[in-house]
């Protein structure tokens, strides 16, 4: 599929996620305008704002050489969905929007990932999988906010790269996916 590559694939923690359009975007931006004003509370910026869809950790050359050999497969049709519901996630103290009607092509799209990531001996976490998108992290209490619903368009299918700063970890989109299935 057409891909296109941003930068050279370098070892580190990488993960696939969806990027949301700009409609989307703005939603999720209005949307955090409601969070709690917690001065602990870390935002996701709005560059960072992202779906992911599956973690694939720490990579060395050889594994990210074989994910790039695999990625020629990937078929990404279009994904709609909306996000209903604004949840506190006590695990990793997360806000995050979350959704009570998943689309199907996203868990389709999931295990596509997953299939290519074990094709290139990647061991992923096989938790089931739980669509969200993170508004912010540092989160301590849960919260009762009713949101409109956002209407979730991806954009594309990106490889992030996860890159630790002093502000916190920054995602840099190494590789990316149009919306078209072939
Ligand atoms: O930005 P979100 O919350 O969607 O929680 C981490 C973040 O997701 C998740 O990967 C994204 C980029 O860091 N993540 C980090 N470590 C993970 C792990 N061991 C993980 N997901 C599953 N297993």
């Amino acid at each position: 599929m057409n891909s296109q590559q941003n930068t050279p694939l370098t070892p580190g923690r990488y993960f696939f996620a969806l990027s949301p359009d700009t409609s989307s975007r703005m939603q999720i931006q209005h949307i955090m305008k409601r969070l709690p004003e917690d001065p602990s509370l870390k935002l996701q910026t709005t560059a960072n704002l992202h779906q992911t869809l599956l973690f694939l950790g720490q990579l060395d050359q050889q594994q990210l050489n074989a994910l790039l050999k695999q990625t020629d497969s990937i078929r990404f049709p279009a994904i709609d969905m909306q996000f209903d519901h604004l949840s506190y996630w006590d695990g990793p103290k997360i806000f995050c929007l979350t959704s009570r009607a998943p689309s199907s092509e996203l868990y389709n799209l999931v295990n596509q990932l997953e299939h290519i990531a074990s094709q290139a001996d990647i061991k992923v976490d096989v938790k089931p999988y739980l669509p969200h998108i993170t508004l912010a992290r540092k989160a301590s209490e849960s919260l009762d906010v009713p949101i409109a619903p956002v209407n979730f368009k991806a954009e594309q299918l990106v490889l992030m790269k996860s890159v630790s700063t002093d502000h916190g970890p920054q995602y840099q989109p190494v590789m990316h996916w149009p919306v078209t299935a072939d």
